[in-house]
């Protein structure tokens, strides 16, 4: 009866499918009978988090209230996903802190800028470029590249793997744990 709660912390350069992964995931978990629920960075900016920005401190406002958030889904025994870009590992190991070992699945999004820049697909890196967008990850803005995460999604033979494949693999990987 019931099932484990765990967090699933998808982080990486915006465009680079952190939200479709999530979303892909989400629907393969439910088609197994498993309860999830996702927390989207660009969402959670809409309400919960809707009075932060993209300032150091503000990311780290924003990452420290989603891990909390995810805390309690676990508490209630689901899957939660969270799909940010959490550019600072501190912020990120902040979360896995939250969780008795083994519940934080950190998954790294290890896409190229340029692939990411090139999707573009809200037209914010053409924006950033240009300058009018101040504070841009990956542009002006840095990104942490984790260290101890348990998965990386990347390119194979240059190309990227789709999401069903991607949501495959992480799946493969919980069954095993
Ligand atoms: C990065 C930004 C910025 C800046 C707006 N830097 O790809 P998107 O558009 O739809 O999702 C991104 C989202 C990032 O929110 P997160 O909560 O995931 O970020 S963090 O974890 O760093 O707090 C992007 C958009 O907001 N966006 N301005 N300056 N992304």
């Amino acid at each position: 009866l019931g099932q484990k709660g765990c967090v699933i912390w998808i982080t990486g350069l915006s465009g680079s499918g952190k939200s479709t992964l999530a979303c892909t995931l989400s629907h393969a978990l439910h088609s197994r009978g498993k309860l999830t629920y996702v927390l989207d960075g660009d969402n959670v900016r809409h309400g919960l988090n809707k009075n932060l920005g993209f300032s150091a401190e503000d990311r780290a406002e924003n990452i420290r209230r989603v891990g909390e958030v995810a805390k309690l889904f676990v508490d209630a025994g689901l899957i939660c996903i969270a799909s940010l870009i959490s550019p600072y590992r501190r912020d990120r190991d902040a979360c896995r802190a939250l969780l008795p070992a083994g519940e934080f699945v950190e998954i790294f999004m290890n896409i190229p800028l340029e692939i990411c820049e090139e999707r573009d697909a809200k037209g914010l890196y053409k924006l950033a470029r240009a300058g009018k967008i101040k504070g841009f990850t990956g542009i002006d803005d840095p990104y942490e590249i984790p260290v101890n995460c348990e998965m990386v999604m990347q390119l194979i033979n240059g190309i990227c793997p789709t999401p069903k494949e991607m949501g495959e693999h992480v799946i493969a990987y919980l069954e095993e744990k």
